[in-house]
């Protein structure tokens, strides 16, 4: 359950505001919990007064430092058992812009504080001590900070589990492939003499969903060419990564599926995957490879390259070569058979056997991938007998056969699955594996995967001491 509390002068309006639809029907079902907690009541003045004039001068009043703090002490010091202090958010004009990915970010916490503002601003002291984001919802000022924190409440809480039911969801995805959403149309078939498009009635789902894409494109060019550039650069680099495909899979897949920011598009190719702070890259020479150092976000915790001089460029900057693998990529469009049928998804009661099996992976990200619902499992006569996982940067990995059950097609019979289900959501099939295991090689070339000319190296950021 995500909790928001929201420190304001009035809390009756934020109650009000979001205690309907569908966000009073999350607080309902204990999705998130809301608390308004008014400032007023932490005035020391016999009054109940907050404010004050600037030193200065200047027009208007002032929130003043104390009734702010200790308003926000009293929710700080309830949790006081936490180590973990919650993010402190105030909403101000001068904040940073509030957007989908920043609502992504926090929708991660568990716990946020907002700070509404009202006259012209709060104390600066008191801002210094308490706030973790200055945060905007855009650039216009309103009489009160109330209404950007509700907006941002609701932008946040729509992305909690549960809160959004199945039918509601699929709309967040609308921005992420830097299209608007295309034109829809209900009953009736002629409405003031406009006729719902022909394609649609067609019942031909190609072709509608031709139809769509190309209705996006003209609105996201007419109304936003600002994305509709990003959209471009995009679809033009993965066409320039497929005159190599089997080298270039991963990242043509990291930007078709909207996760990829491009950090550069010349001579020197730099993507960043921020889900998994994964950088690719390529370059014409390790001159433009060097040059494309400073642009490495310095999060990075590994870079993907296909080129050997890399290694030596990152080695210096504290990277060391974690594995050499090829990329094996599945590049037919129609699905695999599949011999066993027993495979299920894992939940994470099954975590002891997968990470006695998956040792090199970390613990959290293994029970991270079981809760995304991204690692199954082959049973034989309802015994676990190996396993399946697709990894964040969108990689089929973690197979698995017990070595009992060996010999049989089931590790066969797992990728096959895992490759289908890629397939099924819309993704492109590839996996990484280390050069010297030839077993899973063959499997790959038995599958029809094809195997990449060059290496892949997994360059891996040693954190300094
Ligand atoms: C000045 C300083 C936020 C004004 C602090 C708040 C617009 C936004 C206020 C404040 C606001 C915004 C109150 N107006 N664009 N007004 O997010 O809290």
């Amino acid at each position: 359950m995500m909790r928001f509390h929201v420190l304001t002068l009035f809390p009756e309006m934020v109650m009000q505001g979001l205690h309907t639809s569908i966000i009073g029907r999350a607080v309902e079902n204990n999705c998130i919990k809301i608390e308004a907690v008014n400032i007023r009541d932490f005035s020391t003045d016999k009054h109940g007064k907050v404010d004050d004039y600037p030193y200065g001068g200047g027009a208007g009043m002032l929130m003043q430092a104390q009734p702010v703090y200790d308003a926000w002490h009293a929710i700080v010091h309830e949790n006081a058992e936490k180590s973990k202090m919650p993010r402190t958010i105030y909403v101000t004009p001068q904040g940073t812009t509030f957007t989908q990915e920043y609502a992504f970010a926090l929708a991660k916490e568990e716990e946020l504080i907002f700070l509404c503002g009202h006259y012209e601003g709060i104390d600066a002291r008191v801002l210094d001590e308490i706030v973790t984001d200055y945060v905007s919802i855009g650039d216009y000022v309103l009489t009160g900070g109330e209404l950007p924190a509700m907006v941002m409440i609701d932008a946040i809480s729509r992305l909690v589990p549960g809160v959004l039911h199945n039918d509601e969801s699929a709309e967040t995805e609308s921005f992420h492939m830097d299209l608007l959403e295309y034109p829809q149309y209900s009953r009736p078939e002629v409405w003031h003499g406009k006729e719902v498009p022909k394609v649609l009635l067609s019942g031909d789902h190609g072709k509608i969903a031709q139809w769509r894409l190309e209705q996006s494109k003209l609105l996201t060019m007419e109304r936003r060419p600002d994305l509709y550039e990003q959209y471009r650069r995009r679809e033009k680099l993965i066409k320039r990564l497929s005159a190599n495909k089997r080298q270039n899979f991963h990242m043509m897949e990291c930007l078709a599926s909207g996760r990829g920011t491009i950090l550069a598009d010349g001579e020197g190719i730099l993507i960043y995957d921020k889900n998994v702070r994964t950088c690719m890259v390529n370059a014409e020479s390790k001159t433009v490879a060097e040059n494309l150092l400073p642009l490495i976000p310095p999060e990075t915790k590994w870079v993907l390259s296909s080129q050997e001089f890399w290694n030596d460029i990152l080695t210096e900057q504290g990277f060391k070569v974690a594995c050499e693998c090829l990329q094996a990529c599945y590049t037919q469009r129609t699905p695999l058979p599949i011999r066993q049928k027993e495979i299920r998804p894992l939940t994470a009661e099954a975590l002891p056997y997968l990470r006695e099996h998956c040792k090199d992976l970390d613990a959290d990200y293994l029970l991270g991938r079981v809760e995304a619902n991204a690692v199954y499992g082959i049973f034989v006569g309802n015994q676990l007998a190996g396993f399946v996982g697709w990894h964040a940067t969108g990689a089929i990995g973690m197979l698995y056969v017990d070595k009992s059950h060996r010999g049989q097609g089931l590790g066969s019979s797992l990728e096959a699955f895992a490759i289908n289900r890629q397939l099924a959501t819309g993704h492109m099939p590839y996996c990484h594996i280390p050069a010297d295991n030839e077993a899973a090689l063959k499997l790959q070339e038995k599958l029809g995967l094809y195997l990449s000319q060059e290496p892949l190296w997994y360059l891996e950021n040693q954190p300094q001491k």
